[in-house]
């Protein structure tokens, strides 16, 4: 597996590519043009320095996280023709630099949710937090106003162009049902597939996070039974997924080694974290090792090892640990004790073979 830690950017992140570059085993960065609005093409000199920063710190490229759908190509508008237009544009553009994992979602709306964002933990570190019953009461138009008062709910990523749009956006949302996204995801899958294909690049769809419906919004990406018709409905070894254990593993039904070991062959990029899942459906983000969440990490490094992954893996969320003031989810410390510890198992099963 060829390890990797997502950045947000020169101005755009806590953490250095110095200080990457420190974490054992890491080859390469995770990133992104933040600061394109969604839908537009990605100018080349953007993508290009980029390149140039992350190769003087020796790092590669290879997985950009995410390009974003516009959400005209999710509901399915006549003007989603453009959009698929833009993202192929982009495609190419990768391409050019030697990018080989696109990873992408496709979320109505919100893309992973969370209700607090710095829930104390019991050893008083913080952490992601999804309480369920929260959420399910809430009014997603009330998140906007908490989260304009910088009260319980931030979304990063969220553009304030986009929050503006909310309302418009739920009601566009209205009459898309399961099936209508299934439709939709499938007329983009079937233009953008060929030109990854021509290019090289392994598109990697992010499953929803969480991995069911929030606010009465479809979500189709949620478990293997939906993994598997996704898969099917492009048959190429370009038409992947970015298996998010964290994710998936939200949800109990939800075996994550045994989505690695039937899919292995469709996964060139993989997320791995833990989270602890409590009785009433809410959970929260802990560290990565096995014992101290509700999914199977051991399970989960043993499925890639057994077979012979070669893809791209990053730690996915981390806790905030010793003070450090950090983006909710992505400070240095917790994500480089979990590359440790994927490292750990990985080298010991290595090991064992010989
Ligand atoms: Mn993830």
């Amino acid at each position: 597996m060829k390890m990797t830690f997502r950045w947000f950017g020169e101005t755009n992140d806590s953490i250095s590519l110095q200080h990457i570059k420190q974490i054992p085993g890491v080859e390469g960065i995770v990133w992104a043009l933040h600061d394109v609005p969604v839908g537009e093409e990605w100018p080349l000199e953007k993508i290009q320095e980029v390149k140039q920063q992350a190769d003087q710190s020796g790092l590669s490229i290879d997985v950009v996280e995410s390009v974003n759908v516009h959400e005209d190509i999710k509901l399915g508008l006549n003007t989603r023709d453009q959009y698929i237009e833009n993202y192929k544009q982009t495609i190419e553009k990768l391409a050019s630099v030697g990018v080989k994992v696109i990873c992408y979602n496709f979320m109505p709306v919100f893309d992973w949710f969370r209700s607090d964002l710095n829930e104390p933990l019991h050893d008083g570190s913080h952490a992601l937090f999804y309480d369920k019953a929260k959420v399910e009461d809430i009014n997603p138009l009330e998140i906007v106003r908490k989260n304009s008062d910088e009260l319980d709910f931030k979304m990063p990523g969220w553009e304030p162009e986009r929050l503006a749009d909310l309302a418009h956006l739920f009601e566009a949302y209205q009459d898309i049902k399961e099936e209508d996204l299934w439709e939709n995801l499938s007329y983009f899958l079937q233009e953008i597939i060929p030109v990854a294909e021509a290019h090289d690049i392994q598109m990697a769809i992010h499953p929803d996070d969480p991995p069911w419906s929030i606010f009465g919004l479809p979500r189709i990406i949620t478990n293997a039974e939906n993994i598997r018709r996704l898969l099917s409905i492009v048959d190429s070894s370009y038409h992947g997924i970015t298996l998010c254990s964290g994710s998936l593993g939200a949800n109990p039904l939800n075996h994550v080694g045994d989505m690695v070991r039937e899919f292995a062959d469709r996964i060139p990029f993989a997320h791995i974290r833990n989270v602890k899942v409590y009785e009433n459906g809410s959970f929260i983000e802990t560290s990565h090792r096995t014992e101290d969440g509700s999914v199977d990490i051991y399970d989960i490094v043993k499925a890639y090892h057994e077979a012979g992954f070669t893809g791209y893996v990053r730690p996915d969320h981390g806790r905030h640990l010793w003070d450090e003031v950090c983006r909710p989810g992505y400070g240095l410390y917790d994500r480089a004790l979990g590359i440790m510890y994927l490292w750990g198992i990985w080298d010991s099963l290595v090991r064992s073979e010989k």
